[in-house]
């Protein structure tokens, strides 16, 4: 049986109480075919337009086998396109980020415009036409200083999601905030243990004393279930409603992404050991005033998961590397205008969660150690703590079973 048809039959047969078997965490084999039906194919986060802040600033990022660069623009448009070079190949941006004013390739110096057309290419001759010869484009949208990129030649709709959290993010002004901290970890084990460890906090108390200071352990603030009936969840909604903001639960229909605020625990504004603001100027005035709005949580499988407080914004940015090997991007943000040192300290603002992203990072690792025993077999969820994971794990099924070539059985 090839590999298609037997990870086919293993999710068709799948018990959603249960998780997934070991060569989903594992085998090289599953781990292309997770590029290829999900990487390759859906929307990916990938930045920040306030990282781009000027006419060729750039970042580059790596999706699988595809280097990409995503560049702003001489109009102000952020652009993205393969980061491969029209000549021989040549990868052209080598570094994480910079400023640019065209993109030359270093290996034979072609040089590209910030809209992707060949400008210079030397010497090759009189019937070449460099307008056939621009770079690729990869389809790029921005939502609220969100950046989201798609390799496939086709990308699916985002308007829909769009339309969603724009009202949501937008007050929060992350278009026009800055990076004040990013860090980057590679996790020991498969994306979907990165994620499934993200979708609960079953495991929190055990693991993370600092989070536990302010993140409730509760169900209904990481997961999707109960989380409309929860009326200290609804109290926070009328609250930001009552400002202007909105605030309640929302999922897309095929489970890949949901939007809601949650209230902190003891009346915390952010995750600081106190409680209290790490950042003194607010994000923006539409967040700044006494009302408590907690913290917003969004998640879009595959690829990013997000805290938007009043004083500061945090992204989490996954990205495969191979079977058993994620990276983790993870960025502060704050005012643009917010200077560390006087208005917060940036070992403050980053404490919580650059320890809780390490603990994490440990039981991901340990989580894979276990799963590559010839001893593991798929076990039970908690349905009570384990919903998010449920959630996760048949957004991944019923996403993968279609584009293998199966029939979808248990569509929710
Ligand atoms: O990072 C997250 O979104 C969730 C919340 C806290 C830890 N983790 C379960
Ligand atoms: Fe880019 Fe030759 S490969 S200029
Ligand atoms: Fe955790």
């Amino acid at each position: 049986m090839n590999i298609r048809d037997e990870m086919l039959g293993l999710l068709s047969a799948h018990d959603p109480n249960f998780s997934l078997e070991q060569k989903f965490y594992t085998d090289p084999a599953y781990f292309q075919l997770d590029l290829e039906n999900i990487f390759y194919r859906d929307w990916l986060f990938v930045g920040h337009d306030c990282e781009l802040p000027l006419t060729g600033s750039y970042m580059t990022v790596q999706i699988g086998a595809y280097p990409v660069v995503i560049v702003r623009d001489k109009e102000g448009r952020i652009r993205a396109f393969h980061n491969t070079c029209r000549h021989r190949g040549s990868r052209i941006c080598t570094q994480d980020k910079g400023k640019v004013n065209r993109l030359v390739c270093p290996y034979h110096q072609w040089g590209y415009e910030l809209d992707g057309s060949l400008r210079i290419a030397r010497q090759v001759g009189p019937d070449f036409k460099p307008a056939d010869w621009g770079l690729k484009p990869v389809h790029c949208e921005t939502v609220a200083g969100y950046i989201y990129i798609c390799v496939a030649d086709e990308a699916p709709d985002f308007n829909a999601f769009r339309a969603t959290v724009e009202p949501y993010l937008a007050p929060h002004n992350i278009k026009d905030a800055k990076v004040a901290f990013e860090s980057t970890i590679i996790e020991k084990g498969n994306w979907k243990l990165v994620w499934e460890n993200n979708r609960e906090c079953y495991h929190c108390a055990g693991n993370h004393p600092e989070l536990c200071r302010t993140y409730p352990e509760a169900p209904t603030a990481t997961g999707v279930q109960g989380v409309e009936e929860d009326p200290e969840m609804i109290a926070l909604w009328e609250n930001c409603e009552a400002i202007g903001l909105k605030a309640r639960f929302q999922m897309a229909k095929d489970g890949r992404y949901r939007i809601t605020r949650i209230p902190l625990l003891n009346d915390a504004v952010s995750y600081t050991m106190s409680g209290k603001a790490a950042v003194k100027k607010p994000l923006s005035d539409a967040v700044a005033g006494d009302t408590n709005i907690g913290a917003m949580l969004l998640f879009n499988y595959p690829t990013t998961w997000n805290h938007l407080m009043s004083d500061h914004a945090i992204s989490f940015r996954v990205l495969p590397i191979s079977a058993e090997e994620t990276m983790l991007t993870t960025k502060w943000l704050v005012h643009k205008d917010a200077v560390e040192g006087v208005d917060y300290d940036l070992e403050e603002l980053t404490y919580v969660w650059l320890q809780t992203n390490d603990q994490d990072r440990r039981i991901v690792e340990e989580n894979a150690l276990g799963i590559r025993s010839p001893a593991y077999e798929p076990g039970p969820y908690s349905v009570q703590h384990e919903g998010g994971v449920m959630q996760f794990v048949e957004w991944y099924t019923n996403t993968m079973i279609p584009r293998l070539g199966g029939k979808t059985q248990n569509l929710s």
